[in-house]
């Protein structure tokens, strides 16, 4: 319990043995459930999750969204709180992350990982694709938002019901954002340090990236 509110962390899992085990290991105390979301990982992913406690739920089809989708319906929190399972997002800015959410009153809370500090932690490539993706969604849907890749949020767990949500994939991330932008959802972006990913990167840089960007226009214009 985190102020008198249930906690829930949901992590999605492709074979992320490496980085599941750091995350759990920095998971703070006051967290009420963690649920792994196993994507069909063929390490020992599962048997890691559930050596720290964590309820480790499986999704047969593959899918980032998917996994989301299938954890979401397990979460019993009234805050729900996402990073994915490489440890490159800070469990440890769980705390500060719940704390200004809870002060300035958010409904979704959007944790940017820019400026990145860490050179080693995303290449060129990947910083210039996540400025065009983030700044063709802001021109799109009216808002500013500085990284609307990011895969680390804090929402009230009630938002849900009123969500569209149909990406399977990569673009479950802008939409799960362009979702809570909807009228009366109080939005929130705050910066976290992000850090290289443990074990071998999962997201395609341009099959990805094109998909995200045809993902974008085709929400606003259908
Ligand atoms: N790409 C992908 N990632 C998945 C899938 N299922 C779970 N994941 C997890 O989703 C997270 C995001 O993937 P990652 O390779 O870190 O991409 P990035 O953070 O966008 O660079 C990781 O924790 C993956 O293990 C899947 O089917 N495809
Ligand atoms: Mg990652």
């Amino acid at each position: 319990m985190y102020r008198d509110q249930r906690i829930t962390v949901i992590s999605p899992c492709l074979n992320e043995e490496q980085g599941i085990e750091q995350v759990l290991r920095r998971m703070p105390g006051f967290v009420d459930q963690v649920i792994v979301v196993d994507n069909g990982s063929t390490d020992r992913t599962r048997e890691v999750a559930e050596s720290f406690g964590a309820e480790v739920i499986r999704e047969d089809v593959r899918g980032y969204g998917r996994a989301y989708k299938r954890g979401f319906r397990h979460a019993t929190g009234d805050i729900i709180i996402t990073l994915d399972g490489d440890h490159s997002y800070p469990p440890d800015a769980i705390s500060y992350l719940l704390e200004a959410f809870q002060h300035l009153e958010a409904d979704f809370l959007n944790a940017s990982r820019f400026p990145v500090l860490d050179r080693r932690a995303m290449s060129f490539k990947h910083k210039f694709g996540n400025l065009v993706l983030s700044i063709c969604m802001s021109v799109l849907f009216f808002r500013w938002v500085r990284d609307s890749q990011s895969g680390m949020w804090v929402f009230r767990r009630s938002i849900l019901a009123d969500m569209k949500l149909v990406s399977d994939g990569m673009a479950f991330s802008e939409e799960i954002k362009i979702e809570a932008l909807k009228n009366g959802v109080r939005f929130i972006e705050i910066p976290i340090t992000y850090s290289s990913r443990l074990g071998e990167i999962k997201l395609n840089p341009w099959r990805d990236g094109i998909h995200n960007l045809l993902f974008l226009l085709r929400k606003r214009f259908d």
